[in-house]
């Protein structure tokens, strides 16, 4: 049974924040929204969205939120790095809000947003996110281990695989007059890898409800993979017997692959992928950072990966 779920690997000391740092973090962020200096171009007012501390977060100095919401890949609202900004906000209805779970689960069903957003305690994990496209951020997310849901849904014994497809609205998404990819958005998970602590359904950042442009109301974010294995705004999760296509390998199979674990030692077939450059880093002198295997989560990933070649399993 080689994709039965694992244990929880524990947390090194050094991968956790320990809450008082993060309280206090929060509390700027906070400070900053009461004062109006975060979020500016936020149309509306952003909710909050209280969470405890959890696992795995990082110890480096998140990227200013304003970056993070201003610079985004959403090519359902344009493949430009501001248009989701600059559209989503005003696009996307986040309410009401179903997530359809079917395929090999024993309880399929019509999942409510509301009620998503109660199943499990919510928790601060501040991940580092690396893009294909070699830059990174460092986001604090709110959300609870996609494990969570799946557990109680209850896969079948034939569901190897999890698929997500997120939403396709031509009434709400001008970037699908485009054809960069099939859509909907499709990404896909072994179930191990879904299963894993590390892997967060995620529904905020920096202590609110996600923006649209991010992913509202719900996204996935599994930070040892590249960014574009973490599809936004999710409709649908199935179970399945055999390994999705996700859209980028389908649109280009020797660039995109289905695993997609950040991997410096692999270049992509047009630039290379040992080094990225921070969000919030791009002055005249700043050095770009050396990318790190499993994105830094080697210690907690690598053995789901054992006996691969991952040159093969890019
Ligand atoms: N539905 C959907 N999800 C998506 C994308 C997209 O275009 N559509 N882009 C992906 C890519 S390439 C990255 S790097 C991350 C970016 O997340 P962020 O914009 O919140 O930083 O979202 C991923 N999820
Ligand atoms: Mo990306």
């Amino acid at each position: 049974m080689p994709n039965c779920p694992r244990p929880a690997p524990e947390p090194s000391p050094s991968e956790i924040t320990p809450p008082a740092v993060w309280q206090r973090r929060r509390e700027l962020v906070q400070a900053g929204v009461a004062a109006g200096l975060i979020g500016v171009a936020a149309p509306l007012r952003a909710q909050k969205l209280p969470a405890k501390p959890g696992p795995y977060s990082t110890m480096e100095k998140a990227t200013p939120e304003k970056l993070v919401k201003e610079y985004c890949n959403f090519y359902e609202f344009g493949t430009d790095k501001e248009d989701p900004a600059r559209l989503a906000p005003k696009l996307l209805k986040t309410r009401p809000w179903t997530v359809q779970v079917e395929g090999e689960v024993k309880k399929p069903g019509a999942y409510d947003i509301d009620m998503l957003l109660k199943l499990a305690a919510m928790e601060d994990r501040i991940y580092r996110l690396r893009c294909v496209e070699a830059w990174s951020a460092v986001v604090p997310w709110v959300g609870y281990p996609l494990a969570e849901l799946i557990k109680r849904v209850e896969p079948t014994g034939n569901a190897k695989f999890v698929e997500f497809v997120t939403l396709a609205d031509p009434k709400q998404m001008p970037g699908l007059r485009a054809s960069v990819i099939d859509w909907p958005y499709v990404e896909g998970l072994r179930m191990d890898e879904a299963m894993h602590p590390l892997t967060l359904l995620t529904f905020g950042m920096y202590g609110e409800v996600l923006p649209a442009q991010n992913g509202a109301p719900l996204r996935i974010v599994v930070p040892w993979k590249y960014g574009f294995k973490s599809g936004k705004s999710l409709v649908k999760i199935r179970f399945v017997e055999k390994q999705p296509v996700n859209s980028w390998q389908r649109s280009n199979p020797s660039e995109y692959g289905f695993y997609s674990n950040v991997n410096p030692n692999k270049d992509h077939p047009r630039w290379s992928q040992a080094t990225e450059r921070r969000l919030g880093e791009d002055g005249l002198f700043a050095k770009r950072r050396p990318t790190l295997m499993f994105n830094g989560y080697g210690e907690q990933v690598a053995s789901l990966y054992a006996g691969m070649d991952l040159n093969k399993f890019y």
